[in-house]
């Protein structure tokens, strides 16, 4: 069998805790005769809550468990015993991960943030005890009530990878080679197509620390969007993508024509969702250290009307300039402490409202007779003798 490092849709099964049951129970005891209702509440039923994560980036771990059970509520006891309340289950999921509802095809929740919280089923509440319906006129109450019912839900949780810019291309035009180039990330670089199986993504980080995320996923070929290859799966996770970058193994390795790979491409995604092929792009002639990139370049400008940006990941010239044509579009804030910007001023002491010498209104003179302004007076320690 092969293995799985990598899920990033599954479905699961969520349930919360049952509440506890409300006992109707009384108090026995030697020497007490009637002694009254003492029926403890339950405690209520667990959460299912899904957890934003940075610490996963896959749902591998719910490929194998996919019952999210939270526990159930305690019974309460006599002695006005409360059950302790079922512990919430917290499950750790990826940053992107958007969570629907598999019967009502509802979104439930989408989490971007590490950190978020979402309850995706609500424990029960825990039943009452008879000590709660006790009074003047029913004394010996019998009633008590059953702890609430959990919820259960089917959920499909699918990952959008959330990243600022996202790379699209054929296997092997070189994606994962600018991505190595351009941010700390070391994806596998390999000459054989679909070396990239899973979306990974990388931080381009600038001189002033500001930072744009690129995601590489794995390449795509003609027919795609009808499953051909690895299929268009893994497009969803450019659809958060701000700008995508078309990269075009301009040396045409594997007898491809550029021109040619720019128009699948541009097709593909046009089929699998038309609001992706209106985004923001820039296109990227990668491999322009061969010497086939330098002759099909004015064929590739003539035919598609594109200039890409030429780069070439030998020695890493013109990734300067995707860096920057990145930047502008992103627009990605600066994180250094001090930056080269207009400064907020405070306006002149001079034009600052003056408030010495307001008058204190009646209102607040009410409360000032309850304080004590005067400082306590030095009380001279007898055995100390007073010194003056
Ligand atoms: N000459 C040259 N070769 C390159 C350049 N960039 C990448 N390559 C080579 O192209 C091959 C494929 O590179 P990858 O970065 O793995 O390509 P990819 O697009 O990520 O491929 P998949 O993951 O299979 O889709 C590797 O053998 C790289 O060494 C370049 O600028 N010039
Ligand atoms: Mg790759």
């Amino acid at each position: 069998m092969k293995t799985r490092t990598f899920i990033d849709r599954i479905e699961v099964h969520v349930r919360s805790g049952k509440g506890g049951d409300g006992v109707a129970t009384f108090r026995r005891e030697a020497l007490v005769s009637e002694g009254g209702p003492d029926g403890g509440d339950g405690g209520r039923g667990g959460d299912v809550v899904l957890k934003g994560s940075i610490h996963v980036n896959s749902l591998i771990a719910l490929f194998f468990d996919p019952h999210l059970y939270a526990e159930n509520g305690v019974n309460g006891g006599n002695r006005r015993c409360f059950g302790r309340r079922g512990k919430d289950l917290v499950v750790p999921v990826p940053l992107g991960t958007i969570v629907t509802d598999v019967d009502t095809g509802l979104l439930v929740a989408d989490i971007t943030e590490a950190g978020q919280t979402v309850v995706v089923a609500k424990g029960g509440a825990g039943g009452f005890g008879n000590c709660h319906f006790k009074s003047s006129v029913n004394q010996v109450p019998t009633e008590h009530t059953l702890g609430g019912a959990p919820e259960e839900r089917k959920l499909l949780l699918e990952i959008k990878t959330i990243a600022d810019a996202g790379l699209l291309g054929f296997p092997n035009a070189g994606k994962s080679s600018i991505l190595s180039m351009v941010s700390s990330a070391t994806p596998k670089i390999a000459s054989y197509p679909f070396t990239t199986l899973n979306p990974m993504v990388g931080q381009i980080e600038y001189h002033d620390f500001a930072q744009v995320t690129m995601a590489d996923v794995p390449g795509i070929i003609e027919g795609a969007a009808r499953g051909v290859g690895l299929g268009i799966d893994f497009l969803r996770h450019l659809e958060r993508a701000r700008v995508l970058v078309y990269v075009i193994d301009m040396a045409g390795t594997d007898n491809r024509e550029p021109w040619k790979d720019y128009e699948v491409l541009s097709k593909e995604i046009a089929e699998y969702n038309v609001e992706l092929s209106e985004r923001p792009m820039l296109v990227v002639a990668n491999k322009m250290d061969e010497e086939a990139a330098q002759e099909n370049l004015p064929r590739f400008i003539k035919e598609t009307g594109v200039t890409p940006i030429q780069v070439n990941c030998v020695d890493g010239s013109g990734l300067d300039v995707l860096k920057e044509e990145l930047r502008k579009i992103v627009n990605p804030k600066p994180r250094s402490g001090w930056h080269h910007g207009e400064t907020e001023e405070h306006p002149p002491l001079s034009e600052m409202p003056d408030t010495t010498g307001e008058e204190i209104p009646a209102e607040a003179m009410k409360f000032a007779t309850f304080l004590k302004l005067d400082p306590p007076k030095k009380k001279s320690h007898p055995s100390r003798g007073n010194i003056h």
